[in-house]
C-alpha cells in the first residue's frame, strides 16, 4: 500500500512532530502485546488483571513473578525497524518528541533521545510503601524482594491500572500534543487513558494525525491517516519515501 503523498509532504516540512507508541511497535521485536494471547504460564491471566495495586496486594509473588518473566523478555529482545526508523526521524525533524506507554525501554535502546514514558519503566523498582526508586537490595530469594530502609515490598516502577501518571511527563506529551503540526499513533488499541487522548487533542488543535497499527481501532475513523500494516514495515518505508537515502 503506497503512503499519500500529502502525508509524506506534509512530514518534510512539518517542524513540530509527535510519535506516541504502543506495545504494537515492540511486537516485531517478540514482545507481547497487551491484547496478545500471554503465553505459557501467563496465558490464564489477562494483563489488565495483573497491572493493578490490587493484583499486587492480593498477590505480590505473582506479580513479581509476571514483571520478572517480562524483563526477560526485553532482555532477550532487541530494537527493530520500527524502533529504528522512529530513532532516525528523531535526528530529522526539528522539534520532535517521542512519547510511549511501553515499558521496555527499547525505544532508548534503538537510540531515541528524549523520550517521555507515560506508563514507567519496568527495569526500575520502587518501594511499594514508600514509593522511592530502589536500585539495589539485600538478595535473600524472597519474592518480591523488601525495600532496604522500611523492608516494604518492592513493586515496577510502573503506571498501573487506577494510578494517576506522572505529572510532569503527561504534562510534557499534552503540551506537544497541543502544539504539534502532525501526531503519529503508531501500534496501539488507543484505548487506554490518559494517553488514548493525545490523538484526539492534537485532531482538535489542527495537526494531521496518523495511525499506523496492525488492526483498526477506535482512533481509525477520525485521524487524518491510517495506516493498516506492521509499524516496522510501514515506518521505514515512510522514512524511505520522506528523506530517500
Ligand atoms: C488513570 C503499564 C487516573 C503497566 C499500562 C476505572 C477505574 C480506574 C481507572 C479507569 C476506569 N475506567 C477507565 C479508567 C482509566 C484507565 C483506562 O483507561 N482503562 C481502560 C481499560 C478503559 N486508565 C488508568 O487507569 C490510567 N490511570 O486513569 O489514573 C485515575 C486514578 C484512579 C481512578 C480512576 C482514574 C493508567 C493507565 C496505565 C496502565 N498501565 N501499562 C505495564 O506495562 O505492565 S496500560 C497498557 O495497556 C499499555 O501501557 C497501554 O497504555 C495500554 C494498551 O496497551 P497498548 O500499548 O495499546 O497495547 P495493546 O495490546 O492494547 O494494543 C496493541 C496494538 O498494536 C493493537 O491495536 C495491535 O493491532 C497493534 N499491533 C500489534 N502488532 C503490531 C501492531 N501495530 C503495528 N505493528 C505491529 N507489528
Amino acid at each position: 500500500m503506497r503512503i499519500d503523498p500529502r502525508l509524506v509532504q506534509r512530514l518534510q516540512t512539518a517542524r513540530r512532530v509527535v510519535a506516541l507508541t504502543g506495545a504494537g511497535i515492540s511486537a516485531e521485536s517478540g514482545i507481547p502485546t497487551f491484547r496478545d494471547a500471554q503465553s505459557g504460564l501467563w496465558a490464564r491471566f489477562r494483563p489488565e488483571e495483573l497491572a493493578t495495586p490490587e493484583a499486587f496486594r492480593r498477590n505480590p509473588e505473582l506479580v513479581w513473578d509476571w514483571y520478572a518473566w517480562r524483563r526477560g523478555l526485553v532482555a532477550r529482545a532487541t530494537p527493530n525497524p520500527g524502533h529504528l526508523a522512529l530513532a532516525r526521524l528523531g535526528t530529522l525533524v526539528p522539534d520532535w518528541l517521542l512519547v510511549t506507554q511501553n515499558v521496555d525501554g527499547l525505544h532508548q535502546r534503538a537510540g531515541s533521545r528524549a523520550v517521555v514514558e507515560l506508563h514507567g519503566n519496568i527495569h526500575r523498582n520502587k518501594c511499594f510503601d514508600e514509593g522511592v526508586v530502589v536500585a539495589e537490595w539485600r538478595e535473600t530469594g524472597e519474592r518480591p524482594p523488601r525495600c532496604p530502609r522500611c523492608g516494604g515490598p518492592l513493586r515496577p516502577d510502573v503506571i498501573w491500572f487506577g494510578e494517576s501518571l506522572p505529572a510532569q511527563a503527561l504534562a510534557q506529551a499534552e503540551a506537544a500534543a497541543r502544539g504539534c503540526q502532525m501526531l503519529f499513533s503508531i501500534g496501539t488499541s488507543a484505548a487506554v487513558f490518559p494517553a488514548a487522548q493525545l490523538p484526539l487533542t492534537a485532531l482538535q488543535a489542527g495537526a494531521m494525525v496518523v495511525e499506523v497499527n496492525k488492526d483498526p481501532t477506535p482512533l481509525t475513523g477520525i485521524a487524518t491517516f491510517s495506516l493498516l500494516g506492521l509499524a516496522g514495515e510501514i515506518l521505514s518505508r515512510l522514512l524511505e519515501e520522506t528523506w530517500p537515502a
